[in-house]
């Protein structure tokens, strides 16, 4: 009898797109007043805002990425103090080979993605939020692995308030 023939197989996958899979992302975006930092002097989460014309962009965000060449998510929040509609139009980044727009929506039961051809818009006097299982930045061909605490600069366009360079802050997985 052999019983070495029962040996356990290990299937070792890996799955570039993981970050588009909503198993696999638990929101990450926490409230503002969740920073006690920030009740304790007026102002301080101001470092973690970018403003451009009307425009307010907060929490921005994007996850570990081990593997170099891989893709991840980028996550924020677009605010437009402004009376005019505004659009995101493209986003790019010396450490990224290319960035996308996407939508994440459920179709038949499957969650699908879909690249934003024509810019997202930002509604005059709305919020947009790029988050978990929606709305996302795809960060396509990381040059570098993207380890938690680091900062990845990206750069933002929009149609009305112009281009603006913004950090991402690299979170840990789940
Ligand atoms: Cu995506």
């Amino acid at each position: 009898m052999n019983l070495r023939s029962l040996l356990p197989m290990i299937i070792a996958s890996t799955v570039l797109l993981a970050a588009c899979k909503p198993s696999s992302a638990p929101p990450a975006a926490a409230p503002a007043s969740a920073d006690a930092s920030a009740t304790a002097a007026p102002g301080a989460d101001t470092a973690t805002e970018t403003r451009i014309g009307a425009l307010v962009i907060s929490d921005a965000s994007s996850r570990e990425t081990p593997i170099a060449g891989g893709t991840g998510p980028g996550f924020m929040t677009i605010r437009n103090s402004g009376a005019d509609d505004d659009r995101l139009l493209a986003a790019s980044s010396p450490a990224l080979a290319s960035v996308e727009i996407h939508e994440m929506s459920m179709a038949d039961g499957q969650m699908t993605m879909r690249a934003l051809t024509d810019g997202l818009p930002i509604p005059a006097g709305g919020e947009v939020r790029l988050a978990p299982g929606g709305l996302h930045l795809m960060l396509i061909g990381i040059r570098e692995p993207l380890m938690a605490g680091q900062t990845l600069p990206l750069e933002l366009r929009f149609e009305k308030a112009g281009a603006v360079t913004i950090e991402l802050t690299v979170r840990p997985r789940g």
